[in-house]
């Protein structure tokens, strides 16, 4: 796994399709296609996978691949003419060669920065051009960034309005076992009953049902606790102010083709997502949200 210096390799995954291998000298990596932009793989320096892809993930573009991180955009389930969670996770993205000077952390030097824009086909579904600049990230230490920047190019003058999720998998040694501090006392839509407003409980969040929560105006940071493999997953976001607690449990898991009938026992998605208030752009203004997934071990 350690290897002697970062790298960063453009190479052929699953059913040949792109994907470029991120790897740190400690032996930290992770993997993202150019199908969807989509990070399916991030290993900590012992090689151990930290997110979930489903055991009957389908990597044959359109369908976007059930697992790793998943981009939602220009829309996070609303209903109307495009897919629910929009389309960037459906399109073929491009190395971006021109990078924008992202604020970097000069200590981070193991990433891929990519780009979608789009064709003319795709201004007919959803009528705006935008640039879409996503990097990708490995920091020393292991941990992943993603950090999008979209541009609004319209030359119409013509503003447009998104919302917004990085839809992460998370791979959970038991969900049973699994408990998420930070959402406490917080109000959220309720995916299961039409939308409707709650107040979260005052205590951690677990699990022993479906859950399909928005919780709203909620903090920077979120703990995903997986008490079996004492291992916490630190979510730091920015630029996000709400975020998706989604667990299929068994009836919803098995009447998913890309989904194993057992799968939901070892995932938990927790998304940084923008869904209550889109996010407006003026043509040449752009908007920055970022993601930083810390995984911490306690021994
Ligand atoms: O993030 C939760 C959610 O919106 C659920 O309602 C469920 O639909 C999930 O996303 C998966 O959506 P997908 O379109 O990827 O099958």
């Amino acid at each position: 796994m350690a290897g002697d210096k970062p790298s960063v390799e453009l190479c052929k995954g699953i059913n040949g399709l792109d994907k470029v291998v991120l790897r740190e000298t400690r032996g930290s990596s992770a993997e993202v296609y150019l199908f969807g932009g989509q990070v399916t793989s991030w290993k900590n320096e012992h090689g151990e996978e930290l997110l979930f892809v489903s055991s009957k993930a389908i990597f044959k573009p359109p369908k976007a691949v059930r697992g790793g991180i998943p981009i939602c955009f220009p829309q996070f389930s609303s209903h109307g003419n495009l897919e629910q969670h929009g389309f960037a996770r459906n399109k073929f993205w491009s190395i971006d060669t021109n990078p924008p000077q992202l604020p970097s952390n000069n200590l981070v030097k193991t990433f891929v920065d990519l780009i979608l824009k789009p064709t003319d086909d795709d201004i007919k579904i959803w009528p705006h051009s935008y640039e879409f600049r996503l990097r990708v990230a490995l920091t020393p230490g292991g941990d992943l960034m993603l950090t999008s920047r979209i541009r609004n190019t319209n030359s119409d003058g013509k503003p447009f309005s998104f919302t917004f999720a990085y839809h992460t998998y998370l791979l959970v040694s038991d969900i049973s076992e699994v408990r998420v501090e930070g959402l406490e006392t917080l109000d959220y839509l309720d995916n299961l009953k039409e939308r409707e407003r709650f107040t979260e409980q005052g205590d951690a969040i677990t699990f022993e049902s479906e859950v399909d929560k928005i919780y709203l105006s909620t903090p920077n940071k979120i703990a995903i606790i997986d008490h079996e493999k004492k291992r916490t997953f630190v979510l730091r976001k920015d630029g996000l102010p709400d975020a998706v607690v989604w667990n299929p449990w068994d009836r919803k898991a098995k009447a998913m083709p890309d989904f194993g009938d057992d799968d939901y026992k070892h995932m938990l998605s927790v998304e940084a997502a923008a869904i209550e208030k889109p996010i407006i752009l003026k043509p040449g203004s752009s908007r920055m949200m970022s993601i930083a997934d810390v995984p911490m071990y306690r021994h």
